[in-house]
């Protein structure tokens, strides 16, 4: 996009692009210019950081982090930037998701990251939380959110028979 991006997409390795790749459909939907980016808690620590710091001046303005397993991305980031962060658990393969949705979720008092759905359904509301934030000072977004959700309900209004198609 060619606009500075108002929300940074992380993850804490490439095998969590099929997940977070939910979360950049739904800003790319509603126009909402993003980053996407690979960055490590554990692999590359001091890049992690380097994201954290930099980000506000970068202008940034939510950061959606997704990690599995030991999931301490989403955390780690939280400690280094006064944005709002929110975690979206990846499903891992050896416990479902159980131990990532765990990480994330239990920060400690006075580090907040908002924690989403294990998976799928978590990136989709992180994009639409995310651009819901951002949407209080961008009507533009705002008004695209709205309709994203409106759209939703008429779809559900139109086929309310699920026998059919
Ligand atoms: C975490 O370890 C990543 O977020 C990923 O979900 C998990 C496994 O990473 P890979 O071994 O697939 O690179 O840091």
């Amino acid at each position: 996009m060619a606009q500075a991006p108002l929300i940074g997409i992380i993850m804490g390795s490439k095998s969590d692009w099929e997940t977070m790749s939910h979360a950049a459909e739904v800003l790319e939907a509603l126009e909402v210019p993003h980053e996407v980016k690979v960055v490590s808690a554990h692999r590359t620590p001091d890049a992690m950081f380097e994201y954290a710091e930099t980000a506000e001046e970068r202008g940034l303005e939510v950061i959606i982090a997704g990690a599995g397993g030991a999931a301490h991305l989403p955390g780690m980031i939280a400690a280094k930037t006064v944005l709002p962060v929110l975690g979206v658990p990846v499903q891992s393969r050896t416990l479902n998701g159980l131990d990532s949705l765990l990480s994330i979720a239990q920060m400690p008092g006075g580090v907040p990251v908002g924690t989403l759905a294990i998976g799928k359904a978590g990136a989709i509301n992180a994009g639409l939380l995310a651009a819901s934030m951002v949407g209080q000072s961008h009507p533009e977004i705002r008004e695209r959110y709205r309709q994203w959700r409106r759209s939703q309900s008429d779809a559900v209004l139109a086929a309310t028979d699920p026998r059919q198609s």
